[in-house]
């Protein structure tokens, strides 16, 4: 079931989301939800807090070609070990932040370490937009948006528009 992603500002979008002790019938499916979710949208990564739900729980999807395997990945407790100095610099954007884009400078290979769909424990290392994006989505589960990377001054920009779509969805 497709839910709802939540736009910014939303004070749930700024929480310090609550790790998932074990899983649960109900936390695989908001898995599926969140996946559905976000190939629906399209995107390529979701995490719980888009769709209201403060735990540590994110799902991404970077493969872009259409003739290749899709790779939906569900990641509990995700954590990055460890990252490189050498860094990337990627035009990210945020289905919780609509139409708005910026240059993010993050590492550009990343460890990651979560527990899977079966409970078992996983570890990856990332690179390139899979890298970005696997980070772009702890951030989340840390309170924490790409535009919280750029200067006051374009992120309260960007945070007006979205005020101002919200009053306009609101009238609709
Ligand atoms: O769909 C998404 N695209 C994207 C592009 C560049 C860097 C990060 C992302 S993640 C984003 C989906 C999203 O908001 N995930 O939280
Ligand atoms: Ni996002």
């Amino acid at each position: 079931m497709k839910r709802p992603i939540l736009i910014h500002p939303d004070p749930r979008l700024k929480k310090v989301c609550e790790p998932v002790p074990d899983l649960s019938d109900d936390l695989r499916r908001l898995a599926d939800d969140m996946l559905e979710t976000m190939y629906d949208a399209p995107g390529i990564g979701l995490a719980a807090p888009q769709v209201g739900v403060t735990r540590r729980l994110i799902v991404l999807d970077c493969v872009k070609d259409e003739g290749e395997e899709p790779r939906p990945l569900v990641m509990f407790n995700p954590e990055v070990v460890a990252s490189s100095d050498e860094t990337n610099v990627y035009e990210e954007g945020c289905l919780s932040i609509p139409d708005q884009y910026a240059d993010v400078t993050r590492p550009k290979i990343v460890d990651v370490r979560w527990i899977d769909r079966d409970g078992n424990a996983q570890a990856e290392t990332f690179d390139g937009l899979w890298a970005t994006c696997v980070q772009h989505e702890i951030d989340h589960l840390n309170g924490k948006l790409f535009i919280d990377y750029l200067g006051a001054v374009r992120r309260q920009m960007i945070t007006r528009r979205m005020q101002k779509l919200k009053r306009e969805q609101a009238r609709a």
